[in-house]
């Protein structure tokens, strides 16, 4: 099977079965284990924020931000199509029992007047406005790169409004590699990241938040009364440590694999790629053509391919490592022959 639905499907590579077997370890809750501390560290430093601290998925990381952020009753402005909104169970609301106030974007960068007029006002009827999510990279909109001036004005304006900043960069070190802004710039415009050593790093498990470390020592708070403290954990951060050393660069190999798709089926009549294609996200509208995405995607499995359902007349396919440029070739026949 060339697995295209998600760049969470990677298998870990020899180095970090590696490394998992060889892993120093000690009970992280006392802060004890060499390995996550080692993985915590660095994502601090690429990241260039005081401290980080490893979580077990990129929803337990953004769901612990609004947790260390946010009072109960507060607002949440994000973008209308982002993941914390879409595709985080509502846990937001259920956890941290804000409100979100989506507001929608373009390519997933909102326009910051909107999010200025979003803002509430002091008054006795009206929640108070604390926190700004953003994405980037943004998965709804294609792996769209935010722009640096963009998070910059919303840095800008949450400052003048005296409100926080957390980053959704569950695919920010797509957005480095695709933009040669890193990390660190970028996350100098906010209060908080999140990124998932999971995605196309390529990691079995886990993600990364990281802040001053006054936030961190309270968001590990949050994090042990969500289950999240865990114990010999070095195991799983040891893969963690592989994927920031090994994996980063070769993030631009998804990348041109993505485009090679995009082109070729942007060349097939009836399809349509819906997104500029600027990382390893492509959405492909199939309106056009005698199936609906649930019946194309069912086809393109048959022909050993996977591609996932992705909205009412589209599907998305994400390159990573495990899938090379034979199989981008192969993929391309597959949907050629469905169509
Ligand atoms: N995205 C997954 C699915 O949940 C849709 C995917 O296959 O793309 N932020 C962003 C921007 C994400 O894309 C995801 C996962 C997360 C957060 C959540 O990360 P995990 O899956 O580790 O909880």
């Amino acid at each position: 099977m060339i697995d295209l639905r998600s760049d969470t499907v990677t298998k870990p590579t020899e180095s970090m079965r590696r490394a998992a077997y060889e892993a120093e370890v000690g009970d992280d809750v006392y802060g004890e284990d060499p390995t996550v501390n080692r993985l915590e560290e660095k994502a601090a430093e690429l990241l260039g924020k005081e401290k980080a601290l490893f979580v077990t998925s990129g929803t337990q990381g953004n769901q612990i931000a609004a947790l260390t952020h946010c009072r109960p009753g507060d607002e949440v402005i994000m973008e209308a199509s982002s993941h914390i909104y879409i595709y985080e169970v509502g846990g937001f609301s259920a956890l941290a029992n804000v409100q979100i106030r989506p507001v929608p974007g373009i390519n997933g960068a909102m326009n910051t007047v909107d999010v200025k007029n979003t803002i509430r006002a002091e008054n006795i009827h009206y929640p108070t406005t604390s926190l700004i999510c953003i994405e980037n990279t943004h998965n709804l909109a294609g792996g769209a790169v935010l722009p640096l001036s963009h998070m910059q004005e919303i840095s800008q304006l949450a400052k003048e409004n005296n409100l926080q900043v957390h980053l959704d960069g569950a695919r920010l070190f797509n957005a480095q590699v695709a933009s040669g802004i890193s990390v660190k710039e970028y996350a100098k415009n906010v209060d908080s990241v999140q990124f998932c050593l999971s995605k196309g790093l390529g990691a079995p498990v886990g993600s990364i938040i990281a802040g001053t470390e006054e936030f961190i020592n309270r968001a590990r708070k949050w994090r042990k009364m969500l289950g999240g403290g865990l114990r010999q954990v070095g195991m799983i951060a040891a893969p963690g440590l592989v994927a920031l050393e090994e994996n980063i660069n070769r993030l631009a190999e998804d990348h041109a694999h993505a485009k090679l798709l995009a082109d070729g089926l942007a060349n097939m009549n009836g399809l349509k790629v819906e997104n500029k294609v600027e990382t390893n996200i492509i959405i492909v509208n199939v309106k056009e053509t005698k199936h609906t995405p649930e019946t194309f995607v069912e086809a393109l499995k048959s022909k050993g391919v996977l591609a996932g359902v992705f909205g009412l007349d589209t599907i998305r396919f994400v390159t990573h490592y495990d899938v090379s440029r034979e199989d981008i070739d192969k993929a391309l026949i597959a949907v050629q022959e469905i169509l």
